[in-house]
């Protein structure tokens, strides 16, 4: 499995974070990287020369972005023959220990994702009131205006047959920050990939600041109502199932 993980001043965070995924002895990992002002690329580069073959450093140029970065990796991801692709963040707000489990849940579906909010829980540690609400409000609004089903529509961590990856449109995905998330998984739906959830417990990052903006805000606002205008809503036959 190849492990595609976006980083921007994560210097504290990398060197855990990779650790964590190399312990499973299927991984590989692309860091992404957006020229970190902290130096976080010369790290990559460095844990890349460390661990010689299983961990690729990618440098971007051009405008930045946490959107542009996942699918620049995905679409180099793709390229790799890895069977399975990972999409993680790097902040340690993923667990790396959840690795297996969403592999494991590859065996029954194109596209898995690890989920906050299973079985009417809210998975996530030391988040405030706000960021819970708009979380919550995220997901309602984007199911609610595309027609998706899963429970946490907006959640990064996710994994997927290569398969079924190769056939997005990845190309011509134009959003710089969140958007990319629930629109990756309408175009999953009417592929006709199967999509699943397996719970996560997502832990706030303790180290390096957010890069949430009002931009991103805004565009993830607008974004499904784009995609529906583009393709009109997900049909109910295309719903995802659970899992
Ligand atoms: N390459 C790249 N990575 C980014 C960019 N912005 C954010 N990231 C990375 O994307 C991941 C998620 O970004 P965060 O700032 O943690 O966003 P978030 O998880 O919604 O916010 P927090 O809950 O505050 O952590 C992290 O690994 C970041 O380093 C960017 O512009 N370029
Ligand atoms: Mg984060």
């Amino acid at each position: 499995m190849l492990v595609v993980m976006p980083t921007y001043n994560e210097r504290a965070n990398l060197e855990p974070v990779v650790a964590g995924i190399l312990a499973h002895p299927f991984t590989r990992v692309l860091i992404v990287d957006d020229g970190s002002p902290d130096g976080t690329g010369a790290l990559a580069d460095a844990l890349a020369v460390r661990h010689s073959g299983r961990v690729k450093a990618m440098h971007r140029t051009g405008p930045r972005g946490l959107g542009r970065s996942y699918i620049d990796g995905l679409r180099h991801a793709i390229t790799s023959g890895a069977d399975t692709i990972c999409q993680m963040d790097a902040d340690l707000s993923h667990d790396p220990s959840a690795l297996p489990e969403l592999a494991a849940a590859l065996q029954h579906y194109d596209l898995v994702i690890g989920s906050r909010y299973l079985n009417g829980a809210i998975s996530v540690v030391n988040w405030p009131l706000h960021r819970i609400m708009l979380s919550a409000f995220a997901n309602r609004y984007i199911r609610a205006v595309t027609g998706l089903s899963p429970r946490d529509c907006t959640s990064a961590y996710r994994a997927w047959r290569c398969s079924l990856l190769a056939q997005l449109p990845l190309q011509h995905a134009r959003t710089s920050g969140y958007a990319f998330l629930p629109e990756m998984l309408v175009e999953a739906v009417r592929l006709g990939g199967r999509v699943g959830e397996v719970p996560i417990l997502f832990v706030e990052r303790r180290a390096g600041a957010s890069k949430l903006s009002l931009h991103v805000l805004l565009e993830s606002l607008l974004v499904p109502w784009l995609v529906v205008l583009r393709g009109g809503r997900v049909r109910r036959a295309d719903r995802p199932r659970r899992g």
